[in-house]
């Protein structure tokens, strides 16, 4: 495959980042004797009067084991950030605005600014106390240096409170580090700007005093060590860090520790972009953003808080019109996509209070059986979020909070405050036991539906779609199936295809949106079916990824909105009934390109428009190059689709993911949904978005 490209980077430009030439470095030492060292480090004050003094010997030895430390880092930085695509570039980022939320968390903090600047950098701000620059009675270096250059030793800072924050991987700053060209930290605080900087880890000068201030605060810029021409052994394969994903994260961050305001600008593009995070309401105002539009049963969500044994439960949750769930959980900051203890004791409770009232009230009458957990679930909104001294991440991706404890806990909590709520409101009570019991309905329905294509597919195991064009190949890991927009371009793949390895499934008009619907009516949609039956795998719970058919299944839409929009409905029908088929990578969204130029006897295709721009600058308008401007698909032949679109090649697509499964649902529910005021809102606000989706 000539270029995977992610789903969130679909409109990023592509630039390399500049190597930034390190100037000569002085190394003077400036270090101050009034110089605070860390409070829970301070063991007598003769150690830290005799720091100075232990000071040279300590540095030899430990500098050795500090260069070990983060040489294992650059040697094998997936065991320390997962991965070095994309994902652990964003890694990075994280593991530096997580210090500066914990500063927050522990009261001191307000504002913390995240610059992407144009040279490649990112930078983070605080405005907390300002890391502490005292020496480390141990390594007799100060305490900001042993940060960022000695390995996990992040955690150790944490005095009295605890670090609720911390990556999935939670590896501290000494990695970012480890894994920048160059790094600076600056430190404000008693008056004096403190300076340090690194390459590579490396330290470039000690610690030195740059200039006087009034303010407090901490801020770190890095560069990342990324490859690129000027630097081929960099570790990242993509230093160029997308707006998009920062601005997910970071909201998220801002949603889940009320209070704190996160300010996001991107200095790379004219004009500048900037996006501000801070949110009173905390996860009540993350609750009514997932439901911001879709019709609501009530109009507040019903929030619930406690500190159960030092561990900090926040829940949030909201019933709408739509017939998904969408229960988000969070362990320290971490969204927890396997779910874990959390969710199963909030899920418990949320059935057990519900049913209780139901039988109270006699909305549920005798003969009728309890509610089942997934009925109570239904068209519900909720974020639930702990916050514990020593979370456990289980699971294949580490994704499960594992905590055993916290079942009971957060099941208490729930089941207490949302009985007593009900009590209090019954007209909102009654209005959630009308919707689950309507689900409770439903779910009978949709079990008979499934019955039916269950026995169905048995029967009819060997038909695939009539519509399929099969290819031949028998090995599921060499195969694609091409999902195409319209009868019309489903001929031109057809043609253009290399039949032994690519199917094409032609899908007509627009895909059934699968929110709007509840699975009986889903699955009775001929395109849905003959999806399912070419796929082979199944859906739901019955989900079996062994039996898929293809290993790669690629939407191929016109590059216009209404592509961009039957794509959205074939990616929203994966999530909501094959999740596994994006998690596990199978799914991609083909590029065809947007333009051909023609300048005598040379074509060039061009993919999007500063592409286009790019490539006028390069072969100049005079004699002016002929542009075609592709409206769809059917306007190419299946040559040119082959060649542009299809041949392993010289194609370009793009890898999904769930990354963000909350904007996938976002994008869904503001393009599709009914609502008309907020689409018009949002496609005026996110003018880049959209623009995405253009492409
Ligand atoms: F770690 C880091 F260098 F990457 C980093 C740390 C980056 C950024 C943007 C901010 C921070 C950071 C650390 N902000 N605020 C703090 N605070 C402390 O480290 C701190 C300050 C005072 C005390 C104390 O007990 O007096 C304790 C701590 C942990």
């Amino acid at each position: 495959m000539a270029k995977i490209l992610t789903f969130s980077s679909f409109s990023a430009i592509k630039t390399s980042v500049k190597t930034r030439r390190q100037g000569s470095v002085t190394c003077v030492s400036e270090m101050t004797p009034d110089m605070t060292p860390l409070n829970e480090l301070e063991t007598t004050a003769e150690t830290a009067a005799n720091a100075t003094h232990v000071e040279q010997n300590a540095y030899d030895e430990s500098q050795i084991q500090v260069l070990e430390g983060l040489e294992a880092v650059r040697k094998r930085p997936g065991m320390y950030i997962g991965s070095t695509d994309y994902r652990g570039l964003h890694h990075c980022v994280y593991e530096i605005v997580d210090n500066a939320v914990d500063e927050a968390l522990a009261g001191y903090c307000t504002d913390i600014n995240v610059t992407l600047h144009k040279d490649g950098s990112c930078e983070v701000e605080d405005n907390g106390r300002g890391f502490p620059v005292g020496i480390h009675p141990k390594i007799g270096r100060p305490a900001v240096e042993v940060c960022l250059t000695v390995l996990h030793a992040g955690g150790k800072f944490g005095g009295d409170g605890y670090k609720v924050s911390g990556g999935l991987h939670g590896v501290g700053a000494s990695v970012v580090n480890a894994l920048s060209r160059h790094l600076m930290v600056t430190v404000y605080q008693d008056g004096k700007i403190y300076q340090q900087e690194y390459n590579r880890g490396k330290i470039c000068y000690d610690l030195k005093v740059v200039g006087e201030t009034n303010r407090t605060g901490t801020t770190v810029q890095f560069w990342p060590d990324a490859r690129c021409e000027e630097n081929p052994d960099g570790v990242f394969e993509t230093g160029d860090f997308q707006f998009n994903i920062l601005k997910v994260r970071l909201r998220e961050m801002a949603f889940l520790n009320k209070g704190i305001r996160i300010t996001l600008t991107d200095k790379r593009v004219e004009p500048e972009d900037q996006r501000v995070y801070h949110y009173e309401g905390g996860i009540i105002e993350f609750v009514k953003y997932l439901n911001k539009n879709k019709e609501v049963l009530f109009d507040e969500p019903i929030y619930m808080e406690g500190v159960v044994d030092e561990a900090a439960v926040e829940v949030a949750l909201q019933y709408n019109d739509s017939y998904q769930e969408n229960i988000y959980t969070f362990a320290n900051n971490i969204h927890t996509p396997e779910g874990g203890t959390h969710l199963t004791g909030f899920s418990s409770a949320l059935t057990r209070a519900i049913n209780e009232y139901g039988r109270q009230f006699k909305i549920l009458k005798e003969n009728d059986s309890n509610l089942k957990s997934e009925d109570v679930r239904e068209s519900i909104a909720a974020i639930v979020s702990v916050k514990l001294k020593e979370p456990q991440f289980e699971g294949q991706t580490k994704s499960k909070l594992g905590n055993s404890e916290v079942r009971g806990i957060v099941d208490k909590l729930v089941y207490d405050r949302l009985s007593t709520f009900m009590g209090e409101n019954p007209a909102i009570a009654k209005a959630i036991l009308e919707r689950c019991v309507g689900a409770a309905r439903a779910r009978e329905a949709a079990r008979k539906a499934r019955e039916l294509t269950r026995r169905k597919s048995v029967l009819e195991s060997a038909s695939l779609p009539g519509k399929l064009a099969d290819c031949s190949e028998r090995d599921p890991k060499k195969c694609e199936i091409f999902l195409v927009e319209g009868d019309s371009a489903g001929g031109t793949a057809k043609t253009g295809r290399d039949r032994h390895f690519q199917a094409i499934l032609p899908l007509r008009g627009k895909i059934l949106n699968v929110e709007k619907v509840r699975v009986d009516r889903a699955l009775s949609n001929a395109e849905i079916k003959a999806m399912i039956t070419a796929f082979g795998c199944g859906w739901g719970d019955e989900f079996d990824a062994s039996k898929l058919r293809y290993h790669r299944i690629v939407c191929m839409t016109d590059a216009d909105v209404d592509g961009a929009h039957i794509r959205i409905l074939m990616l929203t029908f994966f999530y909501r009934y094959m999740r596994p088929l994006i998690e596990q990578g199978y799914v991609y969204a083909a590029m065809p390109p947007l333009y051909k130029v023609t300048k005598g006897k040379k074509e060039w295709y061009v993919y999007d428009d500063n592409e286009l721009e790019k490539l006028l600058n390069e072969i100049g308008r005079d004699p002016k190059p002929d542009i075609q401007r592709y409206k769809g698909l059917g306007e190419m032949s299946a040559e040119q689709l082959w060649q542009t679109t299809m041949n392993p090649e010289t194609r370009s697509m793009m890898q999904v993911t769930v990354e963000d499964a909350m904007a996938a649902d976002e994008v869904m529910s503001l393009l599709m949904g009914e609502k008309v005021e907020p689409r018009r809102e949002f496609i005026e606000e996110n003018a880049t978005l959209v623009k995405d989706l253009d492409i």
